[in-house]
């Protein structure tokens, strides 16, 4: 996909799907500094989902794709799970790969792109369950960071394998009691983003989906600093209401519980003094620019 693909047929104009209309008409593919602001008075990249009712995944998607710096020249890799029932519901260019082996399919498609359009940036993100990252594909996740792939990497953690019905997975708690884990995890939550860290990840983030703003930021900050520098992780606590016992409404208290002090998604950033000094180059780029755009919807005083 590109920009330039973003358009309607004019023939075929008045055949095709409202959805579809809406999303040539008012999606935010090309603006610059597109971002969760942006929901609600444009069209979303996600038409609606297939999650349980109040799976805070959906509000994760509806985040990330809103921060994705350039939608039109993205292209997701999603493992099975809860979250690849929903990639077919995206306008953004996805593949599935076969369960774990999500980060060996996004090494060789980042590889693949920059050599078919050397002069374009395209940005590669793995999007999987912790399933998918840490236990059944911690090998394929391990080897794209070792070997500096430059794509990031985002893992939905939910602490258990939610869509085959509640099995143990690595990021479970200690002790933790699932439908088909019924003795309980008898080890600690594997610490997932230290070991990103170790493997060479230059941008590391882990976090809840409570607060838009700081997903954009985190999402933006480790797509700038893959694209630059190399491989970024972030790591977001979307709780699996339905297999802890919540109802619809609830996931929200149970991601702010979680990330108040001591809990075990307080909010952190693993950042290089390489990845720190883009970011704060992007950043001062980004102020100049908003303030230029400010100051030219000024009325010249006559
Ligand atoms: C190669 C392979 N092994 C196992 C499965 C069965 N399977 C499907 S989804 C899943 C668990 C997914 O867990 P996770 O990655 O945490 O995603 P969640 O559903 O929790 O979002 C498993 C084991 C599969 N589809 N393919
Ligand atoms: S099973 Fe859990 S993670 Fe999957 S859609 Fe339902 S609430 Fe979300
Ligand atoms: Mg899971």
């Amino acid at each position: 996909m590109s920009k330039e693909k973003i358009v309607m047929c004019e023939d075929l104009a008045d055949i095709m799907p409202p959805e579809y209309q809406e999303l040539v008409a008012t999606a935010t593919f090309g603006k610059q500094d597109r971002g969760w602001k942006d929901i609600g008075t444009s069209k979303e990249l996600i038409e609606q989902h297939s999650l349980c009712a109040g799976c805070p995944e959906s509000i994760a998607f509806r985040y990330i794709l809103a921060s994705l710096p350039a939608p039109e020249d993205t292209v997701f890799v999603g493992s099975t799970g809860c979250t690849s029932l929903v990639f077919p519901h995206v306008a953004v260019h996805n593949i599935h790969s076969l369960f774990g082996n999500q980060n060996a399919i996004a090494s060789g498609l980042k590889r693949a792109l920059a050599a078919r359009f050397p002069d374009r940036e395209k940005d590669v993100v793995v999007l999987a369950g912790d399933g998918a990252t840490v236990d059944i594909g911690l090998d394929m996740t391990m080897q794209s960071w070792f070997r500096l792939e430059k794509f990031t990497t985002i893992c939905f953690d939910n602490e258990l394998y939610a869509n085959t019905g509640g099995q143990e997975s690595g990021l479970m708690q200690k002790g933790f009691v699932a439908k088909m884990a019924p003795k309980g995890k008898t080890f600690e939550k594997v610490k997932l983003a230290e070991i990103a860290r170790e493997a060479g990840c230059a941008y590391v983030a882990v976090l809840t989906v409570s607060k838009p703003n700081r997903v954009e930021q985190v999402i933006k900050n480790a797509i700038f600093v893959a694209r630059e520098i190399g491989p970024t992780f972030v790591q977001l606590y979307t709780p699996c209401i339905l297999e802890i016992g919540k109802q619809s409404m609830e996931g929200l208290d149970e991601m702010k519980d979680s990330e108040t002090i001591g809990g075990r998604f307080v909010q952190k950033e693993y950042i290089t003094e390489e990845a720190q000094k883009l970011l704060d180059v992007i950043k001062e780029e980004t102020k100049a620019r908003k303030k230029a755009a400010k100051a030219a919807k000024k009325p010249v005083n006559a």
